[in-house]
């Protein structure tokens, strides 16, 4: 028999790549697919709060089992920011080159420019609650390199790189990433 889950996300390619890791025993669902169609609430000040804040609506609301996920990006020195309001840093308008503007800045004259990304992933199954994190540490570089990725991608540096996650193929980044690594023990574990 087969396993159904609801993913909190109407991103179909991240949807597919999940399905095709877990295969045959699992079959995955999208907001779409059980009618969800409202915006799901985050208002937490964690990615663990966020991402169990979805998860619980979703399980509270329409009764599925799932899972939810939230990433941000962690700089030592702003002590942790933007973290959980990585998307909104420089406001509203969730301009990726605007939150980067804004980092960058805020980064000015420091010397420290270690960070992570982070994702955390709750799982809800029959009321039992579990959290999985990634993290990728690296370093936040002085000037834009590369065009491939989305969000901060072209200033951030992964350790062990001399590349930004903007000058690596999906493919390549989606070996290393926090997304990946909080993806996988997800997936361990389910399997
Ligand atoms: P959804 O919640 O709809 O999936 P989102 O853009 O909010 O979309 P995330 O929760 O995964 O996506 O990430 C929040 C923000 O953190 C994102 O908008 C970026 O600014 C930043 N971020 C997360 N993962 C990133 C990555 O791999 N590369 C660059 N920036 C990333």
């Amino acid at each position: 028999m087969k396993t159904t889950l609801c993913f909190a996300t109407n991103n179909a390619h991240k949807l597919e790549e999940i399905q095709a890791i877990l295969g045959g025993t699992f079959h995955l669902l999208s907001l779409k697919d059980i009618n969800c169609n409202e915006e799901l609430p985050e208002t937490g000040n964690t990615l663990e709060a966020n991402s169990l804040q979805k998860a619980q609506y979703l399980y509270d609301h329409y009764q599925v089992n799932c899972f939810a996920d939230d990433s941000g990006l962690e700089v030592n020195a702003l002590n942790g920011e933007p973290g959980v309001y990585s998307a909104r840093y420089a406001g509203e308008q969730r301009s990726h080159s605007d939150n980067i503007n804004f980092l960058l800045k805020n980064l000015s004259g420091k010397s420290d420019r270690s960070a992570q990304f982070r994702t955390v992933i709750t799982l809800i199954q029959n009321g039992e609650i579990c959290q999985f994190e990634g993290v990728i540490k690296g370093q936040i570089i002085e000037d834009l390199r590369g065009t491939d990725g989305f969000g901060y991608d072209p200033v951030f540096k992964p350790e062990g790189f001399e590349r930004t996650f903007a000058e690596m193929s999906l493919e390549e980044k989606g070996k290393i990433s926090h997304r990946a690594k909080a993806f996988e023990k997800l997936v361990d574990f389910l399997k």
